[in-house]
This record gives C-alpha cells, sequence and structure tokens, in this order.
C-alpha cells in the first residue's frame, strides 16, 4: 500500500532499548547470585566471559542518567532468576531483590517504564540439574519464581513478558547456551517439544497468575518472529514457507494467545513422533493466558524452499536467524534481494512491516518491539564512535513501524536491541548492539568507560520528536 499520508506515532509510545541479565549485567555470582546455565557453560572460544559484561550491576545509575538523556520512555531489561532464587527454587536473596528494586525506582525516577523479561536465557544451573524444562516440575518452578517478581515488584512494574525467545530455546537452544537435553535421549524432537510444551504451560500459568495479583498490569510472550518468505513462486516453496512459519512463529503465538496448537506445526510433530504429553490440566492453563499484548523480537526474516527428499542431508542452522531445515518439509536458504550484516544476518526492513502485518492480522493484538538491532564491529576513534550504518538499520526499520501503524497495526512501542553495548549469545562483545559503547573487548576487561555512539545522539531526536524526525 502506498499510502498518501502517514499516521503519526501514538502518544505515549515506548521508545526505548532492551538488554538482558546475563548479558549486561556482569557480578554473575555476587552479593548471593547463584549460577545459571550461561554462567557454566563452555564459552564459544574468544569470548568475554559472563563476569564483567558491561558490570551494569555496579553502574546502573550512570547507565540510566544516559538512557534518560537520550529521553527514553522506557527500558526493557531481564531479572536474573538466580539473583533472586539462587537455586531456582527455595530461600528468596534480599539483595537481589534489593538491586532490581534499585533498578526500578533508578528508571522511574527519571519516568522511564521498566518493561521487564522474567526469563531471558539464564535458567538456574540447579534447575539443569533437575532436568530443566525437561522435567514437569518446571512449571510449577516458574510459576513460583513468577509470584516471587509479582509480590516485590508488581507495584511498580506494569509491563510484564514472560520468557524470551522460547522458540529459540526449543530451535537453535545448544547454540545460545541454554537447552540441556537428558544424555540418552532418543528421540530430541521429542524432548525438545516436550520441554517446550512445559514452557509453554508455565508462561500461561504465569500470566494468568499475573492478571490475578495484579489487576493493573500487562503481560505478554516475547518470541523471534521472523515471516517466512518462499524463495519463489512456486507452489511447494510457498508449502514450505507456511511450513517453517507454523514452526518458527505460529506454534508460540497460537498458543500464547488461542491456547490452541497450530494444526500444522501439530502435524509435523505427528510425522516426528514427537508430540508432547499434557498433563492434567494443561488444556485449561493454556486456554486461560489471555495475553495483553504480543511483544516480540524483529531482526530479520528467513527465506525456505521446498525439500523435496524425505532423505535430504540439511545442515543445522547456525544461530537465531539462520534457517536450517527439516527433510521433507522445508529448506533455508538466502534471500539473493537482501543485504547482510558483518555478521552475516540478513537486514530486511520491509519484511518487518510484512511481520508487524501478518501479527496484526492473525491475533489483533497490540504490539511491543522488545528487540531489533544491528551488530557490529564498532570502532572508538578520538572519545567518538561513528555508527552510521546502525542509524541507517534503525531509520530504516522505524520507517516501516509508521508505515505499519498507517496500514492498521497497533503498536505498543520500539525497543531496539541494545540499549548499552553488551556480551552476545555467542560472538562476544565484539558484536556491538549498543547506542552506549563500553571500553571493554573479548580478551581483556577495559576501563568499562561509557560513550555516546553517534547512533545515541540521534535517537535522542528521534524520541523527541515522537519518530517525525529521522534525519542524522
Ligand atoms: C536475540 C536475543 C538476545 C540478543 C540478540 C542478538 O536472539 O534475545 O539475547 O543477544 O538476539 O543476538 P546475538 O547476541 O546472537 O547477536
Amino acid at each position: 500500500m502506498l499510502h498518501k499520508k502517514l499516521k503519526p506515532f501514538p502518544e505515549n509510545f515506548f521508545w526505548g532499548a532492551s538488554t538482558s541479565a546475563y548479558q549486561v549485567e556482569g557480578a554473575n555470582l555476587e552479593d548471593g547470585k547463584g549460577p545459571s546455565c550461561q554462567d557454566v557453560k563452555e564459552l564459544p572460544p574468544g569470548t568475554a566471559d559472563l563476569k564483567t559484561c558491561a558490570d551494569h550491576y555496579h553502574r546502573y545509575k550512570e547507565d540510566i542518567a544516559l538512557m534518560a538523556e537520550m529521553g527514553f520512555k522506557s527500558y526493557r531489561f531481564s531479572i536474573a532468576w538466580t539473583r533472586i532464587l539462587p537455586k531456582g527454587t527455595g530461600e528468596v536473596n534480599q539483595k537481589g531483590i534489593e538491586f532490581y528494586n534499585n533498578l526500578i525506582n533508578e528508571c522511574l525516577k527519571y519516568k522511564i517504564t521498566p518493561i521487564v523479561t522474567m526469563f531471558h536465557f539464564d535458567m538456574p544451573a540447579e534447575l539443569d540439574k533437575r532436568g530443566s524444562w525437561s522435567n514437569r516440575d518446571s512449571i510449577q518452578w516458574f510459576v513460583d519464581f513468577a509470584k516471587v517478581l509479582f509480590e516485590n515488584f508488581g507495584d511498580r512494574v506494569k509491563y510484564w513478558l514472560t520468557i524470551n525467545e522460547q522458540n529459540m530455546l526449543t530451535l537453535v537452544g545448544p547454540i545460545i547456551g541454554t537447552m540441556c537435553i537428558p544424555e540418552g535421549t532418543k528421540n530430541i524432537t521429542k524432548e525438545v517439544y516436550q520441554q517446550n510444551h512445559h514452557m509453554l504451560v508455565a508462561q500461561a500459568k504465569a500470566m494468568e497468575l499475573c492478571h490475578k495479583m495484579l489487576p493493573d498490569a500487562k503481560i505478554g510472550p516475547a518470541p523471534n518472529i521472523a515471516f517466512v518468505y518462499p524463495a519463489s513462486s512456486k507452489p511447494a516453496d510457498i508449502l514450505a514457507a507456511e511450513n517453517y512459519n507454523a514452526i518458527r512463529n505460529w506454534i508460540y503465538l497460537d498458543m500464547a494467545v488461542k491456547g490452541i496448537y497450530n494444526p500444522i506445526a501439530w502435524a509435523y510433530l505427528e510425522e516426528n513422533d514427537a508430540c508432547p504429553t499434557f498433563g492434567e490440566g494443561d488444556a485449561e492453563s493454556l486456554k486461560n493466558a489471555h495475553p495483553d499484548f504480543i511483544g516480540f523480537n524483529y531482526y530479520n526474516t528467513a527465506t525456505v524452499q521446498a525439500s523435496l527428499d524425505r532423505n535430504e542431508n540439511i545442515s543445522p542452522s547456525a544461530d537465531q536467524q539462520s534457517a536450517r531445515g527439516e527433510a521433507g518439509f522445508y529448506k533455508g536458504c538466502s534471500n539473493p534481494n537482501l543485504p547482510k550484516t558483518e555478521f552475516g544476518w540478513e537486514i530486511d526492513p520491509e519484511g518487518f512491516r510484512v511481520t508487524i502485518r501478518e501479527l496484526t492480522d492473525r491475533y489483533h493484538l497490540p504490539l511491543l518491539v522488545t528487540e531489533n538491532g544491528l551488530g557490529a564491529y564498532d570502532k572508538l576513534e578520538d572519545g567518538k564512535i561513528h555508527d552510521s550504518y546502525r542509524i541507517k538499520y534503525l531509520r530504516d526499520h522505524i520507517k516501516q513501524i509508521q508505515l505499519a501503524i498507517t496500514d492498521g497495526a497497533n503498536m505498543l512501542g520500539y525497543n531496539p536491541w541494545s540499549a548499552i553495548d553488551l556480551v552476545s549469545t555467542h560472538e562476544g562483545i565484539r558484536k556491538r548492539y549498543g547506542f552506549i559503547y563500553v571500553d571493554t573487548t573479548d580478551e581483556a576487561v577495559g576501563s568499562l568507560n561509557r560513550y555516546r555512539k553517534d547512533s545515541f545522539f540521534w535517537y535522542k531526536k528521534v524520541i523527541a520528536s515522537n519518530g517525525a524526525d529521522l534525519s542524522e
């Protein structure tokens, strides 16, 4: 649709940015925090460990002040489960409560709305030992954790996100250092989707509890949604795209929003003898979630073609944004129409609009962008970082949000990744995303001084003009 006139961004639009606890905080075993799966995993070679990260734990005041200087209306961060419950269940660590109280209060001091992710890739190591999400008890562990969060922070936190990128945990969990598969598992797909089922039920129960305990709060899921294109107009490629859309995107949101398993995804599970077992009450719990909005991370689209041979050998995904394939179901391929980042991720701003429209069409719920951004090798020169490539990426995506709003989408906010440089899931701190540069490297911890990147000043103008001025 070529609009004659664009609608403005809504008033009270949440302009902000995101981080996650294990990637930004550091102090990973300080003040009573227990280890999470991230702290005990084998690090990808040459990447920074998680002891320091951006040292946000000690420097959050300086960081929030910088966010306030940019004019942030929201800050999306996650709460480390093991800071609150060092062993995952049982005793509460008051120092952990204190830290997040301080962080939340600091945001509120500047009228920045805290948007809190309850779980971002950091399962308590003690719970991993007990089988992690493969153990049905994980549903209760998560609900108990949620209760502690709602009790302690619910008076001030009005926006909650349940599980960050549950779809990536399920599809590429081992690459991002999460998801434990019990030794000797024969049917890995079945095991993974049983864990996925437990997460879905845990999420649904947490949403129900939130509505009960905090009637004026809002809660939603936060998957990584990337619309899947067919490689061509061949009908077989269209079917392949529908297949991958079903298992990459819709299985998560159909369940979160409607409480049903997506039928194409279910057929895939049947084919693989991988249908999850429902426990007592699961079906009801799944129906009772009623999210208030959909949070979603968008980096780029995916493109697939038909896989017409059930014995085809398809290599596994490299990470969150690379589609792999399933013989006889779909096969990932690159999109020749799209440029790539320095780290090989395709860049597709228009695909953002496509994805937003599709989400609007399918679910009729308000949408909150919880991640979007460009990972690059930034250079600090004379105290400056000239990241025009990032400005271009963000500008192109913000334009597409406005087009989608004009198309009829209800957009709550834009919280790109990341507020400040932090450690990537598997490519170290050299892959930077922030508006704020942190002086540190994968090889050694640096001064940790903060520097405003060019994108910092640009985003400040964008926010001040409520998205009307995107010029550099
Ligand atoms: C998302 C995760 C984030 C984040 C981001 C960038 O999948 O939710 O935690 O790290 O991707 O990915 P990466 O760090 O792999 O570059």
